[in-house]
């Protein structure tokens, strides 16, 4: 029997980090709501799902994005303070991207929406995450997306510049949310715990350097072979 070295592995998880960004959510985030009229800018806590009589609410919220320095996003969750969740709400909430701006502030009219997952059918929204916030969850503490990370970088491919936002939502995923049942989320007002996107770059390898590897790799596989034949 003969056996050819196993050198693959290490040339294919070069991923070499470079920084790290916590953002915290800009302060103008604020509760869309079903009726067209979003008056709570500066509340430190946003009610998602049956925010009032008659009236659902969906949070949304920018976070500033940051000069990349040449390098790409290798990783980006976003972090979320869930209060209490009140009234016994069986719904759950979902995760939405919006695009991005260059002034963080809600479309009262457009930017709410309540549904099932990936049902909001809206030019430039794009579902994320199914659940983030669930029913009969622990409350008083932080859940963490998914990571972002490709939806963050398409922000950029699409034109963001540093200093623009990402725009992000956590809607109730139910069309019409009982009065009052809703998940209490701490807003950007929030001074101790706000909403977070945490965003890490790195170096990942360029695809010609994947093929110089590979192509080195083929070349000494040959040379190898061949010795082993001899
Ligand atoms: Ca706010
Ligand atoms: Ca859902």
């Amino acid at each position: 029997m003969r056996y050819l070295p196993l050198f693959v592995a290490p040339l294919l998880s070069v991923t070499v980090q470079a920084a790290v960004f916590n953002i915290t959510g800009n302060s103008n985030d604020q509760l869309a709501q079903s009726n067209g009229v979003s008056p709570w800018i500066g509340q430190p806590a946003a009610r998602v799902g049956g925010s009032s009589t008659d009236i659902d609410g969906a949070l949304v919220m920018f976070f500033q994005l940051p000069d990349l320095g040449g390098e790409s996003v290798t990783s980006a969750t976003l972090s979320i303070y869930l209060n209490s969740i009140a009234n016994n709400a069986t719904f759950n909430v979902d995760l939405y991207g919006m695009g991005y701006t260059a002034t963080a502030s809600i479309d009262a009219v457009n930017d709410f929406f309540g549904g099932p997952y990936d049902t909001d059918l809206s030019a430039g929204v794009t579902a994320l995450q199914d659940d983030l916030l669930a029913s009969g969850t622990g409350v008083a503490q932080y859940y963490t997306s998914i990571n972002i990370a490709s939806y963050i970088t398409e922000q950029y491919e699409n034109g963001a510049v540093a200093g623009d936002f990402v725009k992000l939502r956590l809607s109730p995923d139910v069309a019409d949310s009982s009065n009052y049942r809703y998940y209490e989320v701490a807003t950007a007002n929030d001074g101790a715990n706000p909403p977070m996107l945490d965003i890490v770059t790195g170096t990942v390898p360029e695809p010609s350097a994947y093929a110089l590897s590979a192509g080195a790799l083929v070349l000494g596989l040959a040379f190898v072979m061949r010795r082993w034949q001899w």
